[in-house]
């Protein structure tokens, strides 16, 4: 498609959209106009790529969630057209940043929805057969505002800017039964454009409607809201993503949605088999990999095993054989609170017949592990329905082929401790899979002046072979080129000024120094320690202990579940914080505390290229990998950490010299957990400590009569019936942390010094391109 083909078909989409041209178009014309017609583009090599990928061995990832951010300015990345679209829009004197206006697919809340994004990306990069199964929520993660220092929440309504990048296929939808509800599973189809449109893959989104539509019979009889009824039953499976990252609550209607994504989906490739393979299931696990995301889709296992018994004949034990050759199970957490556990009732009065099967999959488990020799006691902890319960997780081990962690020191704990009694019988299953992020998304396209600088150093071919950072190593000490990158990070910390300016409407300095911690709000990620730090650094201004500080903006960003009181509490907090050091003579001129509204995706793409320091200072043991650490080191930012997660690996590639790393490591916590008393042992004997937690109680900061302050306190200092005192060590790691920040701040003050540790961060970051990551669940697991 050449410029003059490109403006017309925009123009043609526009005048049936509208009757309007780019001109006068709005954003959302705009953008339903320009995608289309790259729709229409890309469709010859989409349809080429499923052809393609249609007679070989395939993956279908399998996922409650897709964070997939704004689509317009990536696919039009990818497919190699952005840079003209830009040039047809200025034209006319539109500037392309008005797509903004447009939404952020929040298909999802977090790290384990975002990484299954960047998995698609990677797999359609490397033309690796990977499609993706999900759902297509109505409205996704909630709309975050500030207002008086606390969490408000709004509807996400995605959907209403125009779904452009979908096509419907009707001709697809298949039926779901629940013991008391039919519904059609109808499908929306996403293409995953990969870079330089290497492939185009699918992720195939289901929506929940009505088989019977509207009921006239009612309506002639005057029942108006019984007449769409069974219209408003069936779209509330499909409606809303449930807003919790890492905390589970055994909910009528999630059961129901995984049952419906799960079922529609395997019913799906069973129909494609068919269609490639024939009627003959003998050959299915050599052909299909099935990757499960976390256990919101371990329902497929029964569901396929359902599958094969009624419709195709087979009986359980050969059913079973083939499900767990096709499956694998990845874990994303070792929170116990986040483990999946359905209540027998409930799984039994939404789904019996998967209930049944569950039961046999039980018994076959329970045969299984008397015949190698287990007792009653190793049997009975490893039970899939425990006389109550039915866990998810014991049903993804036994019946995968592999399990895997998401980073090393992950893995280790699944082994060692989590998943301890497993890895027993089972080590052959066990695998690590370090997570990684696409480098299209997070430095290509949202740090285009730094992409252009590593190109004019070692060429391109780095955005798909991240390795080749490597290369940048030997400019570190070439003080032309670091000066050209501090200049870069100068620029995106302006770019992100007046962003911030406009969305929040406060100044920052951007010669400032930029710490930012963004992820979701929980306890184990600690944001109340990073506020904490601030507060103690507050003091210390006051105390002129600090001379010289280096002048700081901390940026945070998050949304907290709204049913997560405590994260809640801890919002107010930061923003409390922020108005005490923002207004105090004393320091406002050294320290900035913003809390960004509405932190997604879009504001990941914005923050993450102007930050200097990057916070990861989870609780040891309790990240399982973090992705945002990636992300700001491939952007050129230190990393503010715990010995973590992937942090682990993000030191042994940089070096201990280019890391700022502190706090209790995982065999200490465990060591000091047993007889940790923090009242007594920290608090009453540290001043220092306790003069930061009291202001959650000395009236230093107001949290509007909630209580919430006072919560918080009572968590660290006394416990609950569900946590000893100070269950994430904020008070065993708050002096550290303290140092160790000081320590990276004074640092900074040597610019160029400073901005070569940055630098080597970005030419050691290759390991993180999820492009390794999918390769290797490729080549390890699926045996692609
Ligand atoms: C049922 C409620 C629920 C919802 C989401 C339970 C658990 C989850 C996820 C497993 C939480 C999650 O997103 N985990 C994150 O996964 C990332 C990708 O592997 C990791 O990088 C993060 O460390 C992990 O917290």
């Amino acid at each position: 498609m050449n410029k003059e083909q490109f403006i017309a078909k925009i123009n043609e989409n526009l005048r049936i959209d509208g009757r309007t041209d780019i001109k006068n178009a709005t954003p959302k014309q705009l953008y339903n106009a320009l995608s289309r017609a790259v729709m229409s583009e890309i469709i010859p090599d989409w349809d080429a790529s499923e052809e393609r990928h249609n007679s070989k061995r395939r993956a279908y990832y399998l996922s409650a969630e897709f964070l997939m951010g704004r689509a317009v300015f990536n696919n039009l990345y990818c497919a190699g057209l952005l840079d003209e679209a830009k040039e047809i829009l200025a034209e006319q004197g539109v500037d392309i940043n008005c797509l903004e206006e447009i939404e952020d697919a929040a298909l999802g809340n977090g790290g384990l929805g975002r990484l299954a994004a960047c998995f698609l990306d990677s797999a359609a990069s490397h033309d690796i057969p990977l499609n993706g199964y999900g759902i297509r929520y109505k409205y996704g993660l909630f709309k975050q505002s500030i207002g008086n220092g606390f969490q408000q929440e709004s509807a996400d309504a995605w959907l209403d800017y125009g779904d452009a990048w979908s096509v419907r296929a009707e001709n697809d939808a298949v039926r779901v039964d629940f013991a008391d509800q039919s519904v059609m599973a109808v499908p929306y189809d996403i293409p995953i454009i990969g870079y330089n449109k290497k492939s185009i893959n699918t992720l195939r989104l289901w929506q929940s409607e009505s088989l019977k539509g509207f009921d006239f019979g009612k309506f002639d009889n005057q029942d108006y809201l019984g007449a769409s009824e069974s219209t408003i039953l069936a779209d509330a499976i499909s409606n809303v993503l449930y807003p919790n990252d890492n905390t589970e609550k055994g909910l009528r209607l999630r059961l129901k949605q995984q049952y419906f994504f799960v079922s529609a989906s395997i019913q799906d490739i069973i129909r494609r088999y068919k269609k490639a393979h024939g009627d003959d299931f003998s050959k299915f696990a050599d052909m299909y990999a099935i990757q499960l995301n976390d256990t919101h889709p371990t329902i497929a296992i029964p569901e396929l095993i359902r599958i094969f018994m009624f419709k195709e004949g087979m009986s359980f034990t050969e059913a079973f054989a083939i499900v767990q050759k096709t499956c694998n199970y990845t874990n994303h957490t070792v929170l116990g609170e986040a483990l999946e556990k359905w209540g027998a009732d409930l799984f039994k009065s939404v789904v019996p017949t998967i209930y049944e099967i569950v039961l046999m999959i039980d018994k076959h488990l329970e045969k299984h592990l008397r015949s190698i020799g287990q007792t009653d006691a190793q049997i009975e902890a490893k039970r899939i329905f425990d006389g109550d319960r039915i866990h998810m997780a014991r049903m993804a081990i036994f019946a995968s082929t592999y399990i895997n962690g998401v980073a090393q020191l992950h893995t280790d704990i699944l082994k060692n401790d989590v998943l301890k009694d497993w890895y027993e019988i089972y080590p052959e299953r066990f695998q690590n899979k370090t997570n990684g992020i696409t480098p299209r998304r997070w430095i290509g396209l949202c740090n285009p002046e730094l992409s252009s600088l590593i190109t004019e150093k070692i060429g391109d071919g780095w955005q798909t072979e991240l390795d080749k950072l490597a290369e940048l190593k030997k400019f570190v000490d070439d003080g032309a080129t670091i000066r050209r990158f501090m200049d870069i990070k100068r620029e995106k910390k302006v770019q992100l000024c007046e962003y911030i300016k406009k969305h929040e409407g406060v100044e920052l300095n951007p010669d400032w120094a930029f710490d930012i911690q963004v992820k979701r709000l929980h306890e184990y990620k600690r944001q109340l320690l990073n506020a904490f730090s601030i507060v103690d650094l507050y003091f210390q201004i006051k105390e002129n202990k600090l001379p010289d500080l280096q002048p700081t903006c901390f940026i945070f960003g998050a949304k907290a579940a709204p049913a997560y009181r405590r994260a809640k509490g801890i919002i107010k907090y930061i923003n409390e914080v922020a108005k005490l050091v923002n207004n105090d003579p004393d320091t406002k001129d050294k320290l900035k505390v913003l809390f960004v509204q509405n932190y997604n995706v879009s504001y990941a793409e914005k923050l993450i290229p102007a930050a200097d320091i990057s916070e990861q200072i989870s609780t040891a043991g309790l990240e399982a990998s973090g992705t945002g650490n990636m992300k700001f080191m491939l952007n050129g930012a230190v990393t503010l950490g715990t010995y973590d997660g992937a942090n682990v690996e993000i030191v042994e590639e940089a070096g201990w010299e280019n890391e700022y790393i502190f706090g209790a490591r995982v065999e200490e916590i465990e060591k000091i957990k047993p007889t940790y008393r923090p009242k007594e042992k920290i608090y009453y004997t540290n001043d220092r400590v306790k003069r930061v937690i009291n202001t959650l109680v000395d009236g230093t900061f107001n949290d509007g009569d909630t209580g919430m302050f006072g919560e918080l306190y009572n968590a660290l200092i006394n416990g609950t019936s569900w946590h000893k005192p100070d269950h994430y060590f904020l008070l065993t790691d708050l002096e550290g942390y303290v140092d160790t920040k000081l320590r990276a701040l004074y640092d900074y003050k040597n610019r160029e010094m400073f901005s070569k540790k940055c630098w080597m961060n970005i030419a050691t970051s290759g390991k993180f391109s999820s492009d390794r990551t999918v390769k290797q669940y490729a080549e390890e697991l699926w045996k692609i």
